[in-house]
């Protein structure tokens, strides 16, 4: 008997599932209304699930012991706590949307580390309102997917996040990278295979402990919209690169004044990381890569000592770049590198971790993978 029929005593009507992300470039650009350039990974969150007509959602994990119940008609923001906030917030946002949903069983399961700043939130929402919506036979565009789950996140669970990681895990297709234009609204698929060019785009999560992400997270936000405010600009997107040191003159506070330096070239370096992956030079990227490191550790000061580490010693043992990927405060680092250097990068990391009585780091498998389907 399939786990499922052994927690809810039928059989699934089917399953679905939505990939995390690696971000190749464009960190805390997409709140800022800014550029972004993830690809989906192979890891993903697969909820399977069987409909139900009586107004009640059902959850299981099977990372979790029991199940979890709630009315659909009794949701409302925070009303479901822990991880089971996520697909009620999905079941809440489609909701909301006027979707009939009608009332479901649901199981989920992930071999996405999670805490590894993959995105595997935006992941379980995403792949639970696939899941909801497919049941009732109710394809909507992905990106429309995406807009609900980040509604979600940013009102359901409380998370003040960007776009990014829901469009990745809706939008990513095999074999390429998502340039995705947060205020044009705009996507572009981007040729990314660095083994054709005899490149390997490694992921190394540095098993560091979260500190302090979701408030840290926050206030980034709050000084990149009062930097905006101040400058009277909508959005940091409006202040052109060739503007930033008039822009940077009008800032009182330095501290601010760093974080739109982080945020006005960064948008820069994705502009210019996608031109080049569009033409064909992958390996001019590197330099971009290491660029928005240094950026993110000085400027937004988002890394630690073992993303910080890591990307040294990647660089030291012949990466072409490197750089902290996601929220940061953790999570992993991407290294690009000569296919044929991928053991010795690796091996140096491991060995300056120990050397630093750090977790041993793990890597990942980053071939740019689809975005979220039904699988059965
Ligand atoms: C997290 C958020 F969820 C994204 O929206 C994005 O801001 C990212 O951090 C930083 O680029 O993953």
């Amino acid at each position: 008997m399939s786990r499922f029929a052994e927690i809810y005593g039928t059989e699934p009507d089917g399953a679905w599932r939505a990939p995390g992300r690696v971000n190749l470039i464009g960190e805390h650009t997409d709140y800022n209304d800014g550029l972004v350039l993830p690809i989906a990974l192979p890891n993903r969150i697969l909820v399977t699930a069987s409909a139900r007509t009586d107004g009640k959602v059902a959850v299981a994990s099977s990372g979790q012991d029991g199940v979890i119940e709630f009315e659909l008609a009794d949701l409302a923001p925070g009303s479901v706590k822990d991880w089971a906030a996520y697909p009620a917030g999905a079941a809440w946002v489609l909701r909301e949307a006027g979707y009939d949903i009608g009332g479901a069983n649901l199981l989920v399961e992930s071999d996405l580390p999670s805490g590894a700043g993959l995105s595997s939130s935006a992941a379980l929402l995403c792949a639970t309102a696939v899941a909801l919506l497919g049941l009732r036979g109710l394809e909507i565009d992905p990106a429309e997917v995406a807009r609900l789950a980040q509604r979600a996140e940013n009102q359901y669970v409380g998370a003040p996040v960007g776009l990014m990681d829901q469009m990745a895990s809706m939008c990513c297709t095999a074999g390429h990278a998502l340039y995705f234009d947060i205020r044009a609204m705009t996507t572009d698929q981007i040729p990314f295979d660095p083994a054709a060019d005899g490149l390997a785009l490694l992921v190394v999560d540095v098993k560091a402990p979260h500190r302090h992400v979701d408030g840290e997270y926050a206030a980034r936000r709050k000084a990149c919209e009062q930097a905006a405010a101040e400058l009277g600009v909508p959005a940091l997107r409006s202040v052109a690169f060739d503007d930033l040191d008039d822009a940077l003159a009008r800032l009182s506070d330095d501290v601010v004044r760093r974080r739109v330096r982080h945020v006005v070239t960064e948008i820069r370096r994705v502009e210019d990381a996608g031109a080049l992956m569009q033409a064909g030079r992958l390996r001019d990227v590197g330099p971009l890569f290491t660029a928005s490191h240094v950026s993110l550790r000085d400027d937004f000061e988002i890394t630690v000592p073992e993303l910080d580490v890591a990307v040294d010693t990647a660089l030291a043992a012949g990466a072409l770049g490197a750089r902290m990927t996601g929220g940061g405060f953790g999570g992993c680092i991407i290294a690009l590198v000569e296919a044929s250097a991928t053991a010795t990068v690796l091996t140096a990391i491991e060995q300056a971790f120990a050397a630093h009585s750090f977790t041993k780091p793990t890597s990942l498998d980053a071939t740019p993978s689809p975005g979220a389907s039904r699988v059965s």
